[in-house]
């Protein structure tokens, strides 16, 4: 009977383990979950862009995929499965623009925050 118990213990502390595992690799491979930078309005291919994987928190686009994207962003795109608060300040401060899922800014300058967003949040879901 102590037997029995012991390797349901064994067994329960396995199957969560495995159970945290997936949970790791399944945020890893959200593939909806991002939102792509454009330097330019328009989503302009020609000049850089770069695909951000959430979920993710920047409290700085200083130095961001090798560049400098700070007060740089002028067009987003959002994923189909993220949420970006961007914001206007580094650190998560000054004024606030929230993206819903699917949102595509052609020109941030319509919503007062064209090359202006310094730092920002992607969440994934919901
Ligand atoms: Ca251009
Ligand atoms: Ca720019
Ligand atoms: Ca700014």
């Amino acid at each position: 009977m102590r037997l029995a118990l012991i390797l349901a213990g064994l067994v329960g502390v396995s199957v969560m383990s495995a159970y945290a595992a997936g949970d790791v690799e399944l945020k890893v491979v959200d593939k909806a979950c991002w939102a792509e930078i454009y330097e330019d309005t328009d989503f302009d291919m020609n000049d850089p862009h770069v695909k951000v994987q959430g979920p993710t928190q920047m409290a700085t686009l200083k130095d961001f995929s090798g560049r400098n994207w700070s007060n740089e962003i002028e067009s987003i795109v959002i994923g189909p499965n993220a949420e970006v608060t961007a914001y206007a300040e580094k650190d998560f401060k000054g004024t606030e623009l929230i993206l819903k899922s699917n949102k595509r800014v052609n020109d941030l300058s319509k919503l007062n925050m064209s090359d202006d967003i310094e730092s920002m949040k992607i969440t994934c879901g919901g």
